[in-house]
Parts: C-alpha cells; structure tokens; sequence
C-alpha cells in the first residue's frame, strides 16, 4: 500500500479508539473535512475580495465575504470590529497582531505560562521577545483555586506600562472576567489583545463573557483558533475595531500570509454555518445544546478525579480542567502510560509550578473532543476514575483497558 496511505489509516484508527481528553482538539464535523480536501485547496487569490493579484477569483471574493459575515454575525454584537480570516493559525494570528501594534522595543504583558498563559503570548522561547519586551501578570489563590490577581494586573500595569496586554490562555479552568481585565487595561493606556482560542465555541454561544464590547469596554483585537471548542479546521480568525482593520490586513497580506488558504476558510464558513444552525453537526443537536454538554462533561470528569482522590487545581467553568498530580508521579511517564492504555492527555504546568515544563505538575484534561462524538455526563464521570485510579495504581492495566474499551464501544465516530 501507498505508506502515506498506510500511516493515514493507521492516524484513523488511532483517532477513532482512543479517549481524547486534549482540551485543545476536537471533530470537526465530515462537510468541514471535506472543503479541507476540496478544489478551493488548488486556488491562489492573493489580496482581499475586490482586489487580487490573479484572475479566477469571483467566487473566492464571494466566498472570503460571505466567511467574514458570518464571522462578524457569530462574534460581534456591537457593529464594531472588522475580521480578517486569511489569518493561517492562532500564533500567526498573535504575531499579525505584535506587528501591527507595536513598535520594536515595547512592552506586552501577558499571563504567565505556568498560571495557564501561552507559548505564543511571547513566553521566554518565543521567536518574537527578539524584538518586544516581556512582562507578565500571574494568578493568585481564591476559594475555587487560582484566579488572575487583579491587584498584580493593575500594579505591573501601572509599573510597566506596557502598550499591549493580552488576554487569554491555554490552561486556566475559569472564565476570564473579560469586563473587569479590559477596563483596568485600557485605564493603564494599553491596547488589548483577547486571545479566545481555547473559550471561542463558549463565546459563540453565550456560554462565556464575550470581550466583543462597544467603545472603551471591548478588546481592541480578538483573536481566535477555529479547530478547539469552536469545532471547525485548524484555522484562525482574527477580529479588530474597525478602525485598525486596515493595519491587520496590510499586516496579513503582504507580511505573516501570503495567498490565503480558501480551503480552510472555506472550512471555517461551514462551521460557522453549524454555530448559526444553518447547517448542522452530524447529531443535529445545536451548537449551544453541544457547548452546554461539554460543560456538564467537564464538570463530570472533575468529580469523577476528585473522588478518585486526585487534587484539582481550580474548579472548572470551562472546557477543560487541570489536575495537580502527586508528587511522586512524574507527569512525562505518567501521560505515556495513560496513552499505552487508550486515554490521550497533555502534561501541563500548574500555578507556581516548581517543575519544569517538560516534567511539569499536572494533567490537563479536556472535552470538547469527546462531547463530539456522544459522551455522556455519567461515562465523563467514569473517566475521570479511571484515570485517577491509574495514577494512584488502584486500577491495573487491564481494567484500565477494558474500561476504555466498554467507553469507547458508546462512542459514536463520523468518519
Ligand atoms: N496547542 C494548543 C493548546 O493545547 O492549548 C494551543 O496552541
């Protein structure tokens, strides 16, 4: 057989049994894989609609405008922000938004990755701290866990003044209070940057603070990934006051793009159109029936770990959720284990973690993926016991893997 063939089926199986708990990943629906694969792939349109370099290009502007519509129907409830979608992914999205903002040797603040910031948010191996200064704000204690600490926030803005705050994350259990962060940072003089990669599906529908605002009370520029609890392609979408539109798009194209990928925006529009129940999911449940699900499911994974004994970092409202592992478990070992037996999961720093990230303290857990394909509140329970019975060795290998087999057969899978 044709190896790429080979290790593309192999990838297939791998997917289909297997518990996917990586907050991050999800199914898109088979009409978002299929525009992936579609002939808008073979077409180069570099420009925006209206205005590009080759001919050929009448539907791609009708497409780019239709996908941008919808994009700014989805988000914006203020009529004042502008999106660009030929953006390629959440770091690009980032970087587009750096260039465009700011000027060689100014400063950004941003959550720290141990408090559940993100690599792209220009932590100490990004690329782009060659050029920007870094200053990060941190999360304190509160009675549900950890929490941006909102007196930091405003005492590093005040001490630093940095010209763009961002705000967003990759492992932080709670909802940001988008309302209280934005204010204090544009009272400190700085432009905000919402990275909603992770929470974008719960913004959409309504399951979340949203940082779209009028005025002075929304973010300057929104950015998002499109393949996490949104459910669409690996993809990104990046939104602005209209008013800074015009440096985003000379900043995209020519600059962080070059000939957009219509295939993925093409891709985009089609889970776009599932979030307006235009189109649907293959379980025909709405998309704020689905989100709502994945909640429920998160909540249920975390009561399933904690009364397997395992120790919760913050209690979730989101997606995902972050344990603090003993100890003694070494979380490098621990996720090779938990793979060998079925359960797919991501090592992660917690707050002030004394380990290093790449044996760090935790487990983060997520279910946007597996809500996809079916799961159900009590099996979501199931999983998180199971998974706290194989890290304190309660459970043997082979329950573990019976276990996962007896979750999986309730799975459905729509490839
Ligand atoms: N890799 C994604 C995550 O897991 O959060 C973000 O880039």
């Amino acid at each position: 057989m044709n190896p790429i063939t080979n290790i593309t089926n192999r990838e297939f199986d791998r997917q289909r049994d297997t518990l996917n708990l990586i907050a991050s990943e999800n199914y898109p629906s088979p009409a978002v894989l299929a525009l992936l694969g579609s002939v808008w792939q073979n077409k180069y349109a570099e420009g925006y609609p209206g205005k590009r370099y080759y001919a050929g290009n009448a539907n791609s502007d009708e497409l780019e405008t239709m996908v941008q519509q919808l994009a700014l129907q989805v988000f914006d409830t203020t009529g004042e922000y502008g999106v660009n979608v030929q953006v390629l992914s959440g770091s690009p999205a980032n970087a587009t938004v750096f260039l465009s903002a700011l000027d060689p040797g100014d400063t950004v603040m941003s959550l720290d990755l141990a408090g559940g910031g993100h690599l792209s948010h220009l932590h100490p191996t990004s690329a782009y701290l060659k050029y920007y200064q870094l200053i990060n704000y941190g999360v304190s204690a509160t009675e549900l866990g950890y929490e941006v600490d909102l007196t930091d926030f405003k005492q590093k803005l005040a001490q630093h003044k940095p010209k763009l705050v961002i705000i967003g994350f990759s492992a932080y259990p709670s909802q940001y209070k988008f309302d209280e962060l934005i204010k204090a940072a544009h009272d400190g003089g700085a432009l905000v940057l919402a990275d909603i990669a992770h929470i974008a599906g719960l913004v959409a529908s309504g399951h979340h603070d949203s940082p779209f605002r009028t005025g002075a009370a929304g973010a300057d520029y929104v950015t998002m990934t499109t393949h996490k609890t949104l459910r669409g392609p690996r993809g990104a979408m990046l939104f602005a006051k209209t008013d800074l539109m015009k440096q985003v798009n000379a900043t995209v194209f020519p600059g962080t793009s070059g000939g957009p990928h219509l295939h993925q925006i093409a891709a985009i529009g089609q889970s776009l159109l599932e979030v307006t129940g235009a189109a649907a999911y293959p379980d025909n449940q709405p998309f704020e029936a689905y989100i709502k699900a994945v909640l429920a499911n998160t909540l249920a994974l975390e009561a399933g770990l904690n009364v397997g004994g395992l120790e919760i970092v913050t209690k979730t409202s989101t997606h995902l959720t972050l344990v603090k592992l003993p100890d003694d478990v070494d979380s490098f070992v621990l996720q090779q284990k938990l793979e060998g037996l079925g359960l797919i999961t991501n090592r992660n720093q917690i707050p002030h973690d004394l380990k290093t990230p790449w044996r760090p303290s935790g487990l983060r857990l997520g279910t946007a993926a597996l809500t996809s394909r079916g799961l159900q509140a009590d099996d979501a329970t199931a999983i998180g016991r199971l998974i706290a019975g194989i890290v304190t060795a309660k459970t043997s290998d082979e329950d573990a893997t019976a276990a996962v087999k007896n979750l999986l057969a309730k799975l459905k899978w729509y490839y």
